[in-house]
């Protein structure tokens, strides 16, 4: 079964309406996190690297409590080295909270 949600976000078979699942390795490997929404990502803290929002769209921040630097965003990413904030860091070891918006 194939569903379209959203612009560009297509989900598969039993993995609807998912929480978003940090990973610590690329391509979604690795330990992972998932909550709908999230202060403080636990044992992933500055350690995610993949991430999948299965369409929703989320903020994520730099700082637990959706503090500091942020990045709002509706896309997975198998590889958060290649995603930059403002200033030109990227964002690979940096989540330490989230929710949707
Ligand atoms: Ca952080």
């Amino acid at each position: 079964m194939t569903a379209t949600i959203a612009a560009g976000c297509t989900l598969v078979g039993s993995q609807a309406a998912s929480a978003t699942t940090l990973h610590d390795g690329l391509n979604y490997s690795g330990d992972s996190y998932g909550a709908d929404n999230s202060t403080w990502v636990g044992s992933l803290n500055d350690r995610a690297t993949s991430i999948k929002n299965y369409g929703y769209t989320i903020s994520w921040f730099n700082d637990v409590n959706y503090g500091g630097d942020g990045l709002r965003t509706y896309n997975d990413y198998n590889d958060l080295r290649s995603v930059q904030d403002w200033q030109g860091y990227n964002w690979n070891d940096r989540i330490s909270s989230y929710k949707r918006s």
